[in-house]
């Protein structure tokens, strides 16, 4: 394997070669326009080369979105100087291999969640995030949610201590898309592909959005997972086993003691990406909903019988990361946490400091999902070392 430097800090630019180009694809190419557009990010993200195996999907993401170039070989990324950052945009069984790899040519690289379809992969693409790190590259995986505005908010609500001692924390992520028995059966219900169904697709975001904002760790779950539709037909007309769960439902204890309450589900018949969080403590509570996403909800219980949920309107400059967009009021979407993710990493990279989430707190997450497996196959508690290397 090469090792040369990323192409990053020397230029003032940062070259980024992008593997997959779907809904993901899709969403980090206008999170990295979006930094360079809006933002003044001190590296300058040059959108070079997309990876594909189907080079017409390839080639018409590169069109709309002005990537220099497409290749059918994720690899050849590694053999372009220009390339500093590779940005892995693929179904999870891929994860392990481009990654691991790309930090070893001394590239910076960037994983969408979950980060890995096992936590075995997970541990050799976090020891080789360790070893990246002492060449100076940063390794970061793309849990988008925290970085919307809301979120920072209520982390930043409970770290100053304004919910006193944290009892309880509830998470959901809904969808419905799995609603129908004759809906196509696609990679996201292959357990080789995608590692898990809801757990890791969309339980994985709500772990470490609820671990994020409370500031602790879980340490313990009992979890229960159900696969709704056993067969599905697929884009071919074949009959193809569902092999992961289309619910996972966990209970678990964070190291505050609190008590942790989850579900994620595509089984959520009428909610599409309903991905809610509330944390109660003594003194009060915060409510998040991803369907109103400008919005934070408080209630301090000082306030005696005025102690409502009151609405925060998480729209002003002052806000994290507002200064960079409109007016208050002028609302953010969905894609704007991708934004703020290309933004972190480049001012990350241009300062030597590697954003969270990094390898090693994904990790973290990993275990969380892989103890729910334990536990609902095993009809037990399980208790979750995240720190364990
Ligand atoms: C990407 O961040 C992602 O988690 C998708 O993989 C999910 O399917 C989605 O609906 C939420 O966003």
């Amino acid at each position: 394997m090469q090792h040369s430097s990323p192409q990053a800090t020397v230029s003032g630019s940062l070259g980024i070669g992008m593997v997959g180009y779907a809904f993901m694809g899709r969403a980090h190419s206008q999170g990295w326009l979006g930094a360079r557009e809006f933002f003044s990010p001190p590296l300058w993200p040059q959108l070079r080369t997309v990876a594909g195996r189907n080079r017409a999907g390839a080639q018409e993401l590169a069109d709309h979105f002005g990537w220099g170039g497409v290749t059918t070989d994720w690899q050849d990324l590694l053999s372009d100087d220009g390339i500093g950052l590779v940005d892995i945009c693929t179904p999870g069984d891929t994860h392990a291999e481009i990654a691991i790899a790309a930090l070893e040519a001394g590239r910076h690289v960037l994983v969408e969640k979950p980060m890995a379809n096992t936590v075995a992969e997970a541990e050799r693409m976090a020891a080789a995030a360790e070893r990246a790190a002492a060449r100076g590259q940063i390794a970061m995986v793309g849990f988008t949610y925290r970085r919307v505005p809301a979120v920072q908010l209520a982390r930043q609500i409970v770290a100053e201590g304004k919910l006193g001692t944290i009892r309880l924390i509830r998470a959901e992520y809904l969808q419905d898309w799995l609603v129908d028995s004759a809906a196509p059966f696609t990679w996201r219900s292959d357990r080789e592909l995608a590692g898990s169904g809801a757990l890791g697709d969309i339980g994985a975001h709500a772990i470490d959005l609820a671990q994020f904002v409370s500031g602790e760790l879980i340490t313990e779950v009992s979890g229960l997972l159900d696969t709704a539709v056993a067969t599905r037909t697929d884009a071919e007309g074949v009959a193809q086993e569902v092999t992961v769960d289309d619910t996972a439902a966990f209970l678990t204890r964070f190291q505050g003691g609190a008590v942790g309450n989850f579900t994620a589900t595509r089984m959520a018949t009428g909610r599409k990406n309903s991905l809610r969080l509330e944390i109660s403590g003594e003194l009060g509570a915060i409510s998040f909903d991803l369907e109103d996403l400008n919005v934070l909800q408080l209630q301090d219980t000082s306030e005696g019988d005025r102690a409502g949920f009151r609405r925060i309107d998480v729209t002003e400059p002052s806000h994290r990361y507002l200064s960079g967009w409109w007016p208050p009021g002028h609302a953010l979407g969905y894609q704007h946490g991708f934004t703020h993710q290309a933004l972190d990493l480049l001012n990350g990279i241009a300062a030597g400091e590697n954003p969270r989430p990094t390898f090693a707190d994904a990790l973290g997450v990993q275990r969380v999902l892989q103890s729910v497996e334990d536990s609902a196959r095993d009809r037990s508690w399980v208790a979750v070392d995240q720190l364990a290397r």
